[in-house]
């Protein structure tokens, strides 16, 4: 067996996956179970004047009908403090789909029949459905108890930068906006309580089971281990599940009240207005460089809309924005702060990158401005300003954020060897000489992102525990191993990772190694999956444990092989004294040994099994280069893909075929910010893009074949050299995207388009500049 760190091994996960024979939340039967339907607010601003409850309480099926003042002493859920959302409105809506009550019934469909038997009268208050009306000057403050509706502000520099900008050769002034996106996970949100005497279990659809279990326990006065928060199979997250939601509570609190068990499941309508939304930042952004493009100061002002009640994973955004706004460039200055924002909208919290990608577009398209203004290539402005790999690691003037190794400029030199570029800019141009040809544009990303969450001083801020992960390695005696582990895999393939990681320091056949997760009753402590800390922090946490019980079997090889320790080697599962074809004591005959205490050397303790713990020393950087070439065509102004390449560097790659898989899936998410997903509300708050009929995500048609490739610096941060990966793709994409729909349209003094690049958009681009 050769190293399987590495190898290609095909998801473990996927067999049962694929033939309908996962659990999810959905899938556990409970006898007795009742369930929850919310009745939601449809409008987006508005004090309630009157609920009645009435026909719904007695509506066929109905167990009960709960507002926020039946439940008094249910605590709000986790955010800033002083602005904790409560479960159910206390007398006051604040955005379209917020609870106002719940019904709960035997049958999911008669709790639905009856939830809209409530009847809820509102009178009006002002709606502040954008940043612009909640900050004008006579809004009303949307939080009771604040005067303002900007809930956070900062300033994350000593400077202003404007000594630097003002003296710079060059200096542009660009506004970006990053739009508001859905997560839209497979499955939406699904949860399903039993509260027994003996405390309360908790099925739910979370990325965070540990931390869930803890903010639970803390609300409801119990011990942690009375409460057991359980995430089976997760039908995607994105971020999106890393949010504690009202149901969650709710099920809880009326299991305890009703003595049977509650499940809430949620429509996919409700899913769009209740799962956080992300991005929703505007960036105003001051550069100053010189006649090569080199950067030489950077300001940006950055504005979050946190939709109507900050949520815990929203917040802290902005400062992951700040902290990256440099991007994978050298600038001696940068002056960051922002603001935070409550409007009458559905709240915002992380999505795949999570205040990253956002960094990311905004330094990527003042590149490009750059090069347009001074009329360079884009690539060449690249290259005088990237940080060079003798440069790493590199601190940047935030405290804490330091590169770790990357090779920037390799990253962007191996693309261009998979990219004929010359030959790209010369069909750029007979595209444009040929007025019934398709316009053809080439856009460039290269990206540094941060994964691998940690360390605890910086992950404490999001109000997790720590920023460590923690691993179980338990060697049965048939030869099998067992790990368990702190995070929460919801379509990452941590069953396979994991095992490759097992089955490279134990020679233990990959299909002899199961992974428990998810479950706080039967994985020690954990933090969760989330910053794309799987592979470089949970990953490491395993890698440890099964470290340590390698040493233990080596032990106890040597005494079988009466032997000296030191001259015991272990290759493909079978302990040898080193370069002697003598006997032998396979890995499964010594986790029996160690089972048989008599037989042990003297101070062993029996049984093969460890815990470690990976506390990060750093984050880790991802980085990539990539490469979007786009075709337009002039009659429809649609935008079509014709080729995209990515180098990626997450550091030692574990599994080719899962990274490459994880690319594909960020890949389509940044495509689909670029050209067709957004969020929006109307002047009253009314979401225009509530279904999946008016929200665009695309299809698998809509979407190009991707060419992949990576370039392997591993990072020193971690044992296994392994950056983090998952978010990569939808941070590097949309600009990548963009910067190639503005190229196509540059002949035309097109500097800009608005994400998405939608159809009508380009189109009166290509008329307003009478391109066509
Ligand atoms: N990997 C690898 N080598 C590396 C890094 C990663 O082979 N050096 C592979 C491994 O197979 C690993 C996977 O990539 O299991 C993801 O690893 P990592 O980048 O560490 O990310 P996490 O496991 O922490 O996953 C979280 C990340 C995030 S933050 C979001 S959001 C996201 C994502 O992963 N959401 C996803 N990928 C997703 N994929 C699916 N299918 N569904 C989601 O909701």
């Amino acid at each position: 067996m050769g190293s399987m760190i590495g190898a290609a091994v095909v998801r473990k996960e996927d067999p049962a996956l694929l033939t309908g024979r996962g659990t999810f939340v959905e899938d556990i039967r409970l006898p007795g179970t009742a369930y929850l339907a919310t009745v939601r607010s449809p409008v987006a601003h508005a004090r309630i004047t009157s609920i009645d409850t009435g026909a719904a309480a007695v509506a066929p099926g109905v167990l009960g009908v709960w507002t926020h003042d039946d439940l008094p002493g249910l605590p709000p859920t986790r955010s800033v403090p002083g602005m904790e959302r409560p479960c159910l409105a206390d007398g006051t809506v604040r955005f379209v789909g917020e609870g106002v009550a719940v019904v709960v019934a035997t049958d999911r469909y008669l709790a639905a029949d009856a939830a809209e038997l409530v009847e809820v009268e509102y009178e009006d208050l002002p709606v502040l459905a954008s940043v612009a009306a909640a900050t004008a000057a006579d809004a009303v403050p949307i939080l009771p108890g604040l005067d303002s509706n900007v809930v956070l502000e900062q300033v994350l520099s000593a400077t202003d930068a404007e000594e630097e900008l003002a003296a710079a050769p060059h200096r542009l002034a660009i506004r970006l906006r990053n739009q508001r996106c859905a997560a839209v996970p497979m499955e939406p949100t699904v949860c399903l309580a039993d509260w027994q005497h003996s405390g309360l279990t908790l099925y739910a659809t979370t990325q965070t089971p540990h931390h869930m279990r803890n903010e639970i326990a803390q609300w409801f006065g119990l011990s942690q281990e009375q409460v057991r928060v359980i995430a089976p199979d997760v039908g995607g997250g994105f971020g999106a599940k890393a949010s504690c939601y009202p149901e969650f509570l709710l099920t809880a609190e009326l299991s305890r009240r009703l003595h049977r068990p509650v499940r809430f499941v949620e429509t996919r309508s409700e899913n769009m207005t209740s799962m956080v939304h992300g991005r929703a930042q505007s960036h105003e952004v001051e550069v100053g460089f010189d006649d090569d493009g080199r950067l030489l100061a950077l300001r940006v002002r950055i504005t979050q809309d946190c939709g109507a009640w900050p949520d815990a994973t929203g917040i802290g955004l902005p400062t992951l924005t700040s902290f990256m706004s440099g991007g994978c460039y050298r600038i001696p200055v940068i002056a960051a702060s922002f603001r935070s924002v409550v409007t009458n909208t559905t709240p915002v919290g992380s999505y795949r990158g999570a205040g990253r990608p956002e960094a990311s577009f905004m330094i990527e398209r003042v590149v490009d401005q750059i090069a347009a203004e001074l009329g360079r290539d884009p690539v060449d402005v690249r290259r005088v300003n990237l940080i060079r790999a003798d440069e790493m690691p590199y601190a940047t003037q935030f405290e804490g954020i330091v590169y770790d190794e990357a090779n920037y400029p390799g990253c962007l030199d191996l693309l261009l060897s998979h990219v004929d570029y010359p030959a790209l800019r010369t069909r750029q141009a007979e595209r444009r000489a040929d007025p019934a040809a398709p316009l053809v544009g080439i856009g460039f990303s290269t990206f540094v992102e941060m994964g691998g969450f940690g360390p605890t001083p910086l992950f404490e801020q999001f109000g997790y525990v720590g920023g460590w992960e923690s691993a179980n390695v338990r060697l049965t005696t048939d030869g099998s191993a067992v790990i368990k582990v702190g995070t929460s895999p919801h379509g990452q393939g941590h069953q396979t990772t994991f095992a490759q990681i097992v089955a490279d320091q134990l020679g233990i056949d990959i299909d002899r190694i199961s992974l428990l997760h998810g479950d706080t009753a039967t994985v020690q402590e954990g933090i969760g999956t989330m910053g794309s800390r799987g592979a470089p922090v949970g990953g490491s946490a395993v890698f440890k444990a099964a470290g340590k019980v390698r040493a233990k079997a080596l032990r106890i090889a040597a005494h079988m092989l009466e032997a000296d320790e030191s001259d015991v080697e272990l290759t493909d599962g079978v302990f040898r004294v080193a370069g002697t074809t003598g006997p032998t004591v396979t890995i499964a005959e010594v986790a029996l040994r160690s089972l048989k205490p008599h037989l042990l050397p003297d101070g062993v303790d029996p049984g093969l099994e460890e815990t470690a713990h990976h506390e990060p020393s750093n984050l880790s950087y991802p980085s990539g280069a990539h490469c979007c070439v786009v075709e337009i065509d002039r009659e429809t102004g649609r935008v079509e893909i014709a080729r995209y390449v990515a180098v990626d560097d997450c550091g030692t790659v574990i599994n080719p075929l899962l990274a490459t898989g994880q690319i594909h899936g960020g890949l389509a998410q940044g495509i689909a910010q670029a050209l067709y997903e957004e969020v929006s509300y109307d002047v009253d708050g009314q979401p225009r893009t509530g279904n999946l009929v008016t929200y665009t995500v695309p299809a698998a048609e809509d979407l190009p074949p991707y060419e992949t490739h990576h370039l392997v610096t591993p990072t020193s941060f971690n044992p296994l050299g392994a950056k983090g990966l998952g978010e990569s793709g939808a941070t590097a994409a949309p600009q990548a995207v963009v910067n190639a729909v503005v190229d196509a349209l540059s002949h035309l003094g097109v500097r800009d388009v608005e994400m998405p690049c939608t159809p009508a958009k380009v189109w009166a681009l290509l008329n307003t500049a009478n391109g066509s």
